[in-house]
């Protein structure tokens, strides 16, 4: 594990579970935890059960008895970890975005291409369970030609002028650790849901906004410029015809991580709030009309995705089961040769809609996505 952060808790407590809930040919030996301050990372490997620290990441990477790295580090780092764990053999598990842009993604997928070392994105919403119902309704056909996809993730704490930029914790707002704000933050994280639900996206039109134009930079004390989106919104053309809209903002007073989608297809509609993760919203015009209405389905039972690995039926799961979910799909791809998604090249398709939005956005024109 490296960088013990609030991402690194997440997946410590995946690893930790996904032995006793899942049936799996490997096990996961918490080895080492590695992050630079020595005092911290003590402290994190002694809580989450890790049996010795590194400080350096390349120390890591030099020894034999990890076979399995999990970049849990601001985005600027991701590439040069994820690009010299690949050339030591390493399998591995990177947080979101993939990369900094579409350049700097692409040449991370030939490392892990070229080493052939098993790989993965953190894009852990695909994995709740009514995340993938919605999947295994698309993929049934329940929704026909799909019209619309609509996506918005909003959050609020960045409002404050006070708030300074840079260093543990708010990393996020620094552009050169972050390479983007809530496009890449937020928006990729809607944009892998809509990949993988709705296919390619072809060409963006977007607009973004920096609100707070200076901020305080921890690691300087002086006062510096903003370099990230505070704010985006962006329409979309799929490959399959259907139109999109996506936005995204720590502006939105109120919500903390309002992440939805709608998908409105020529028989049926879904609707999903992160806020009530494990419910799944349908509609279906084929119902008989004197009982047509949306469904509220609460996804809990131990035929819908996930579930029988869980509870009994009616009792429902939460945010940190996906990352376990993940871990789990991951192993299972080590055992049947099927890699689970999303991978580094799946995650690179996410990269370069990031990419056009971004450059839209400074364009003001409508921007095609690179293949
Ligand atoms: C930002 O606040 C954040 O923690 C993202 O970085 C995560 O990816 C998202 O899942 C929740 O919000």
């Amino acid at each position: 594990m490296i960088g013990c952060g609030f991402m690194g808790r997440a997946h410590s407590n995946a690893y930790r579970k996904v032995g006793n809930f899942f049936d799996l040919e490997h096990e996961c030996v918490l080895q080492a935890a590695c992050a630079r301050n020595k005092r911290n990372v003590t402290a994190f490997a002694a809580q989450w059960g890790y049996a010795s620290v590194e400080t350096d990441w390349r120390q890591l990477l030099a020894r034999d008895d990890i076979d399995l790295v999990d970049i849990c580090v601001p985005n600027d780092l991701h590439a040069v970890i994820a690009t010299a764990a690949a050339k030591a053999g390493k399998m591995i598990l990177c947080e979101k975005p993939l990369a900094m842009n579409g350049s700097q993604g692409r040449q991370m997928v030939a490392a892990v291409e070229k080493a052939r070392v098993p790989n993965m994105v953190w894009y852990n919403y695909r994995r709740l369970p009514a995340v993938t119902l919605a999947k295994q309704l698309i993929d049934e056909g329940k929704l026909g030609r799909i019209f619309h996809y609509r996506a918005k993730f909003l959050q609020d704490w960045t409002i404050s002028p006070e708030l300074p930029q840079g260093g543990t914790g708010l990393w996020r707002l620094d552009v050169k650790a972050a390479g983007s704000g809530v496009t890449g933050d937020l928006l990729a994280h809607c944009i892998d849901t809509a990949l993988w639900l709705n296919g390619r996206i072809e060409k963006v039109s977007a607009m973004t906004e920096t609100f707070i134009k200076t901020r305080k930079h921890n690691l300087t004390g002086k006062l510096a410029k903003v370099g990230i989106d505070d704010a985006c919104a962006f329409l979309a053309r799929f490959g399959n015809g259907s139109l999109a809209t996506f936005e995204s903002t720590r502006y939105a007073r109120g919500h903390k991580a309002l992440y939805t989608f709608e998908i409105n297809g020529e028989h049926a509609s879904i609707f999903w709030d992160l806020h009530d993760l494990h419910r799944l919203q349908y509609f279906d015009h084929r119902d008989p009309s004197n009982v047509r209405g949306w469904r509220n389905i609460h996804v809990s039972d131990s035929d819908q995705p996930y579930l029988k690995h869980w509870w009994v039926p009616g009792l429902q799961i939460g945010y940190e089961h996906s990352f376990v979910h993940q871990v789990a799909d991951f192993l299972k791809g080590l055992e049947t040769g099927q890699p689970a998604g999303p991978t580094f090249r799946d995650a690179l398709e996410t990269q370069f809609v990031c990419d056009a939005v971004l450059k839209s956005a400074k364009t003001q024109k409508w921007e095609k996505v690179a293949k």
